[in-house]
């Protein structure tokens, strides 16, 4: 009988041991343990003892119970340890493998040209501002010296919101007038060096014209402030921009805002092009700010940035910068 046993013992321990995983190693644990394991059925021997041997037996098959379930748990922690291991191997991350390479985006060639206008003002002594796009008509229009019924107040040219009480900024003076304003308010006298750059909007589609464009204008505020200052400095970032010397020619033209007023024409290859408006600041724009026009003079000047873009990359159509085709964009990334 105990040979019995203890031959039991040394077959379950051989199977156990020999057990290729975990499924392998519960189904003995059901062979062996289970309601009709082998072990479970030496008990079932117990019914026609007698009492005497029966409790010898009864403590032996219990310890013969508690030895194969011994073996059990420790080949278990064995196996899970083993598919722990494999699991883990299978895995692994090779963090010696080369990254994919997430594509780098790249600034839109109109905030890079907005960017290199602002380096080379910056240069010349002028700080960036911004403001507003939704404006007020005075700031807008009425404080610009530009009559009331002046065409581009018209709503043909103008986009108004809010009922007519507001409207977009159709450039940035408006920015350059709360300046002054502020400077004024502030009790803080010129000299007065900005330039403004930003969107600004436009009744205004077709192949040249988005109703929506960025522009950059200029304002140089001071005692003495001359038309030569103006040509000056724009002379000066118009070579700096384009990286030569650049023939430039001033027409006289006409703006509300200014007097005398000028367009600015540069040469490019055999004609000449029109890149820029600029005047001495008119007197009732001082005026409309509290800046009195007898002791200060000024000059301003306004310009497209995708103007000065398509001429800077050599892009012919202006709707390129407003698509975002990433086949575009990306020569400039
Ligand atoms: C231009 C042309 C000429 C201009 C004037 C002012 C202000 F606010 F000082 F009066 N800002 N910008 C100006 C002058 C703008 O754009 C073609």
């Amino acid at each position: 009988m105990s040979d019995d046993i203890e031959q039991l013992l040394g077959r379950a321990r051989g199977e156990i041991e020999a057990a290729a995983d975990l499924r392998a190693l519960e189904q003995l644990r059901v062979d062996w343990l289970g309601k009709k394991g082998r072990i479970t059925e030496l008990l079932k021997q117990l019914g026609g003892m007698a009492p005497d041997a029966r409790k010898a037996y009864g403590e032996r098959v219990n310890r013969a119970k508690d030895a194969v379930g011994g073996w059990l748990d420790t080949r278990k922690r064995v196996l899970e340890e083993a598919e722990l291991n494999a699991k883990l191997a299978a895995e692994a991350i090779d963090v010696t493998l080369p990254g994919r390479g997430e594509a780098a985006g790249g600034l839109h060639p109109v905030t890079r040209t907005i960017q290199r206008i602002e380096r080379l003002f910056g240069d010349l002594g002028f700080e960036s501002v911004s403001g507003p796009e939704i404006e007020d008509d005075f700031h807008n229009f009425g404080a610009l010296n530009i009559p009331e019924l002046h065409p581009a107040r018209a709503m043909a040219d103008t986009f108004y919101v809010n009922g007519g009480s507001m409207l977009l900024r159709t450039h940035t003076s408006p920015v350059q007038i709360r300046t002054m304003e502020r400077h004024v308010k502030e009790g803080r006298t010129p000299p007065i060096r900005i330039i403004c750059p930003g969107r600004v909007y436009r009744c205004d589609f077709d192949r040249t014209h988005s109703p929506m464009f960025h522009q950059v204008e200029g304002l140089y505020v001071a005692e003495k402030v001359t038309f030569t200052d103006l040509k000056y400095d724009l002379m000066t970032f118009l070579s700096r921009f384009f990286e030569r010397e650049m023939e430039v020619l001033f027409r006289p033209s006409y703006f509300p805002f200014v007097e005398p007023g000028a367009d600015v024409h540069i040469r490019w290859g055999e004609r000449w092009l029109e890149v820029l408006g600029c005047g001495m600041v008119h007197p009732n724009v001082f005026k409309a700010v509290g800046l009195d026009p007898e002791r200060y003079t000024g000059y301003a000047f306004g310009l497209g940035v995708e103007r000065f873009a398509m001429l800077r990359y050599g892009v012919d159509d202006l709707r390129q910068f407003f698509n975002n085709d990433l086949r575009f964009l990306q020569q400039f990334a």
